[in-house]
């Protein structure tokens, strides 16, 4: 049976991209409008990155480098376009960077021509993944990313070593790889760097762990400073957002966009895991910190800002969202960039003040089932009290 057409694959992949986003209008609960639909799937990888276009090569018009899956991206506004660096997961199963774009936040991302060509500065790194984006306040655009290495002190083939890789560059195009961050931790994912000096010195949140999956003994999201950012060692790592029981992130949790200023103090927007008997659940959650001191906690939100919902739940690794990049306008929208279940990457939309009123209004977690019924309470007895007083 003959192939489709190169041209009708191109068609298919131009009226993706042409595709309207609108707000899904099922979903409400006042912090945030998700979309629709996805941002980026792996259908939106053009077709001349997977097929040989030349039928006389390929006359079953067949993938000859296929892809798997485009979630976890980093996301700044540069040069009037909004830019997302995704994590494109090969048929290969690795990954790497390319930077899709567009006039709008919510639709019409189209991938540039080529993936990122990242400098290979690292003999024994295997694959890379998860790139958040800071817009340094020295004038570059850094990419921090995960560098993982096989754990040759493992027999097991699963069994890796992560690290923070950095990379810079003014355009998403041309990139420097600067020497991998060095902590104390043997592992180390899900590191961000802070878009001002703190105290004159680059600054991270960190995620050191005993182990690649598990935390053990370890975890949180950590804080720390460095004095040069091409040899960056961090040698204090305090611990700012610890992992606690029986919580949204009892078992993992990890610093995901890049923190967002605001009048109040800097929002976060992390990741937090939980054990549950089917697997691991990934929610996103959301605390603050002070203006003046990044490392200094000043409202923590009890429990998820934004759960796997539908359709989301299902992919590679399901039951997960993630985030590790988000965009906030001058105008005081934020989009805010979440892949799910590993799959595809959606976006969900706020602003400064909903997102404030968020973090700093929504009571902490109390820890215990009887002191949650009490807060709960307290709201629907203040509730009933109004609705009477209204008649
Ligand atoms: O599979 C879910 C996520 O798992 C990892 O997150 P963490 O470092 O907290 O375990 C990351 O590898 C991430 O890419 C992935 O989405």
């Amino acid at each position: 049976m003959p192939g489709k057409s190169f041209s009708s694959l191109m068609d298919t992949y131009e009226r993706l991209i042409a595709r309207t986003n609108p707000v899904n209008e099922r979903f409400h609960n006042g912090i945030f409008e998700r979309y629709a639909c996805p941002v980026l799937t792996r259908e939106h990888i053009p077709p001349f990155w997977m097929y040989d276009a030349d039928p006389a090569a390929n006359p079953f018009m067949m993938q000859r480098l296929g892809v798997n899956a485009v979630f976890n991206s980093g996301a700044i506004f540069l040069n009037g376009k909004y830019c997302l660096v995704a994590r494109v997961e090969g048929a290969d199963r690795k990954s790497f960077f390319a930077v899709a774009e567009s006039t709008s936040p919510t639709e019409g991302f189209r991938f540039r021509d080529h993936p990122i060509v990242l400098p290979d500065t690292e003999p024994d790194e295997v694959n890379v993944y998860d790139m958040r984006l800071t817009q340094h306040e020295d004038g570059w655009i850094y990419g921090i990313f995960c560098s993982e290495c096989r754990d040759q002190s493992s027999g097991d083939l699963s069994a890796a070593v992560t690290g923070a890789g950095i990379a810079r560059t003014k355009d998403l195009t041309a990139w420097e790889r600067l020497p991998n961050l060095r902590t104390r931790s043997g592992q180390q994912r899900n590191a961000v760097l802070h878009p001002r000096f703190v105290g004159g010195r680059y600054a991270f949140y960190t995620r050191p762990m005993d182990g690649f999956i598990q935390a053990g003994s370890g975890g949180g999201i950590g804080f720390g400073l460095c004095d040069e950012i091409g040899n960056a060692v961090i040698k204090d790592e305090t611990i700012i957002r610890p992992r606690c029981y029986h919580t949204v992130s009892e078992s993992k949790n990890g610093e995901g966009t890049v923190p967002i200023l605001t009048d109040r103090g800097w929002i976060h927007i992390a990741h937090g895991v939980c054990s549950t008997a089917a697997r691991l659940r990934y929610v996103l959650y959301a605390f603050a910190t002070a203006l003046e001191d990044p490392s200094r906690v000043i409202a923590q939100p009890g429990g998820m800002l934004l759960g796997p919902l539908g359709r989301e739940r299902v992919g590679d690794v399901g039951n997960v969202v993630f985030t590790n990049g988000a965009i906030a306008c001058g105008d005081g929208r934020i989009f805010i960039y979440y892949a799910s279940s590993d799959t595809r990457l959606h976006v969900a939309g706020t602003d400064v003040k909903r997102l404030c009123d968020y973090v700093f209004n929504t009571p902490e977690d109390p820890l215990r089932s009887a002191d949650c019924v009490r807060q709960r309470i307290t709201l629907i007895d203040g509730n009933l009290r109004f609705l009477r007083s209204q008649g």
